[in-house]
């Protein structure tokens, strides 16, 4: 594709602005001048070859522009007869180096916006720029349109048509029957034709070409004709400089369709780039690669980005609110899906102030699916795993972990989300249960369940999920053994293990007194803390002590003491368990140990006390919450319903309808995590 540039023309209306060189060498700022702003559009847009006529003041025009070293190669052609003919006889003159090719055909005095260059020179028809939010003018050129298409181009022309600019694309084709034409009209006898404008030429044969309108809406594409209109150019110009672009990113890893959305949405205005916040990201993804603080350093070093800012929540609300961009740009994958609300949530916002949004086509390509899917395998390796459990705690005030105690659970803490007020929601750990992996092997919660058995269920779990795990670990066992369970574990990626400071036959802590459970002595507990925390090899791995005080009825005191006797002996954590249904007792423990200890994490379990929500544990200084059996409990008697209707029916057709569907249960399992 080439660009011709009519450059032969006097400017003389432009007055003594153009005394002493072209028309087009007018400034429009203090940095660009309106052949420079072409030029460099030009450039941009993948062109590099251009076509200029020249007239009065050539020499002048040519040493500009070989000044302004653009990589273009720039063709001059003089129009010897610039004051006696017009354009038409210009482009007569330059008619061998505009055979072969596409051509962008602009007059010299034009000035237009990026965008609107960018997508004339994409068009894939032949099209000139018109613009349907103008007054007709009533000296400059105007299109007819006729079923869609341009039938005549011209000043005379008021029916039908619209404004129009003297800035075309022009495939090979039409524009080859245009120029036989304009070559017919300058070989002619008759002089006169030579000062016709070229697009008589083009209307006499508009017929054999398909013109499109390209219409421009109300942005910028005016001829400069007077110092008015320079005047007028030049302040839009400046408005047009200082709109603001807003694209909010989660990603960790930039690709070359990120770079591509970054320059298209930088051409539009001073590119801002919202960077999602770490628990933002977390919310609705998975965990970064690189924390916040990395990510904004890397867009900050991006080209064309002007700012970069964070952004807190999924939603977009507080950053339009506080920067009113212009245009929001994102890919047009959130049109459906959980995205959405939040985009419904940013045309509204955009609509207050009259914001646009902007959306580009997503790209799908298979290579970017393949770098999120390196990224969520190496978060599934265990060093990165074991360390992410700290990383989230520091980065969230309370976290929650669901129960699993099998592969398919594990796909379910991993995967269950949930969107809501403009935010998403999704389990940041795992629990594996003692409880609930027992009874999945229908053993009784009595430690009967040996610790390679527990150590396949994690690694059942593992391979399919990228989350971090916390293990009960019951008593621990004999400190002896304690030690080995500590550094199996660690070496395997898990990143907490909680014991409970019983000894001899454990039982599962819900039967509270009613069955007989002895507790260790603080003094015996503490020691194996203290062999657990020497036997660990690395900093990630955190050791929490389960206070069983108050299920055993010895009193908050008791509570109190061994928790900081515990966390004196280097437990990372302590956990403080309840049966009652009332939550008092572990709000008042929560409150006494917070007053003396503000650092050590404190884990709760609330399966009797269920109605406090994570919220208020946040507020009391709770820092993980565990839902330690719900999934067992919702599937087990699921499962006895239908066996039950099966049997009652003598077959399976009446169970269906509490079946999830074949085709769903096949999907459930991913190919990859
Ligand atoms: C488990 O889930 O196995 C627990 C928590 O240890 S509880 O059942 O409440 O004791
Ligand atoms: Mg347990």
């Amino acid at each position: 594709m080439k660009a011709l540039i009519l450059n032969s023309g006097l400017g003389s209306r432009m007055g003594a602005l153009t005394s002493e060189h072209p028309k087009c060498m007018t400034e429009l700022n203090n940095r660009e001048t309106i052949l420079s702003r072409q030029l460099s559009l030009i450039s941009d847009s993948g062109i590099n070859e251009v076509i200029m006529t020249t007239g009065a003041f050539d020499t002048v025009l040519e040493n500009y522009c070989r000044n302004l070293n653009f990589p273009l190669k720039i063709t001059f052609v003089k129009n010897e007869l610039y004051n006696i003919t017009n354009y038409i006889y210009s482009i007569y003159c330059a008619e061998k180096y505009l055979m072969d090719d596409d051509i962008i055909l602009m007059h010299g005095d034009l000035v237009f916006e990026n965008t609107v260059f960018e997508e004339l020179v994409n068009a894939d028809c032949s099209c000139m720029a018109v613009s349907s939010s103008l007054d007709l003018p009533e000296k400059d050129f105007k299109a007819v349109i006729e079923k869609d298409k341009i039938s005549r181009v011209g000043i005379e022309f008021f029916n039908n048509a619209v404004s129009a600019q003297p800035l075309y694309k022009f495939l090979k084709d039409d524009w080859m029957i245009w120029l036989d034409n304009i070559v017919k009209y300058c070989e002619s006898k008759d002089e006169v034709k030579r000062k016709y404008y070229a697009e008589n030429a083009l209307n006499e044969v508009t017929e054999k070409i398909t013109l499109i309108p390209y219409d421009v809406g109300d942005r910028l594409c005016s001829e400069i004709d007077t110092p008015e209109d320079l005047a007028i150019v030049s302040d839009k110009l400046k408005k047009i400089e200082n709109r603001t672009v807003y694209m909010c990113f989660s990603t960790d890893v930039i690709h070359s369709a990120h770079i591509s959305i970054i320059k298209k949405a930088a051409k539009l205005g001073k590119l801002i780039v919202g960077v999602l916040s770490d628990e933002a990201v977390v919310s609705y993804k998975r965990f970064p690669l690189l924390p916040f603080e990395e990510r904004k350093v890397m867009f900050e070093n991006i080209n064309g980005v002007y700012k970069v800012v964070e952004q807190k929540e999924l939603s977009y609300r507080a950053n339009l609110e506080k920067y009113k961009p212009d245009f929001v740009v994102h890919g047009d994958d959130w049109r459906d899906g959980f995205q959405k609300m939040i985009r419904d949530e940013v045309k509204s916002v955009l609509a207050v102030y009259g914001g646009t949004l902007v959306e580009y086509p997503y790209s799908n390509d298979l290579k970017y699916k393949e770098l999120e899917n390196r990224a969520r395998a190496e978060l599934s390796m265990p060093d990165l795993r074991r360390s992410r459990l700290k990383k989230t705690m520091l980065m969230k005030e309370t976290i929650s972990a669901i129960e699993v105690h099998s592969g398919l659970t594990g796909l379910i803490a991993e995967n269950t989300m949930v969107y809501q007020n403009g935010g998403a929601r999704q389990f940041d750990a795992m629990w594996l249960s003692s409880l609930c992996d027992s009874t999945a092997k229908g053993k009784p919660d009595i430690e009967l369940v040996d610790m390679s058995s527990r150590f396949r269920t994690i690694d059942d779990i593992m391979e399919v999920t990228t989350k971090p795990i916390i293990f009960d670990g019951d008593t621990g066992g004999l400190t002896e053994h304690f030690v080995y369970t500590v550094k199996t574990l660690e070496r395997m990626g898990v990143s907490m293990v909680i014991i409970e400071d019983k000894k001899g036959l454990k039982k599962n802590s819900l039967f509270g007194t009613e069955v007989q459970q002895t507790q260790a002595s603080v003094s015996e507990f503490c020691e194996k803390i203290k062999a657990g925390k020497k036997a660990q090899k690395t900093n990630d791995f955190m050791i929490c002590a389960r206070i069983e005080s108050l299920i055993l009825e010895k009193g908050m005191g008791d509570a109190l003491e061994r928790a900081f006797a515990y966390t004196q002996a280097g437990a990372d954590a302590v956990m403080i368990h309840s049966r009652k249904s009332d939550p008092s007792e572990i709000f008042e423990f929560v409150e006494k140990f917070r007053k003396e200890e503000s650092a050590t994490p404190i884990v709760v379990v609330p399966t009797s006390f269920n109605t406090v929500t994570e919220e208020e544990f946040r507020e009391r200084g709770v820092n993980v919450v565990i839902y330690a059996n719900q999934l067992t409990r919702t599937g087990f008697p699921a499962m006895q319903n239908a066996a039950k209707m099966i049997l009652e029916h003598h077959r399976a057709k009446e169970c269906d309808e509490i079946c999830m569907p074949f085709k769903d249960i096949i999907r459930l399992i991913p190919e990859e995590i």
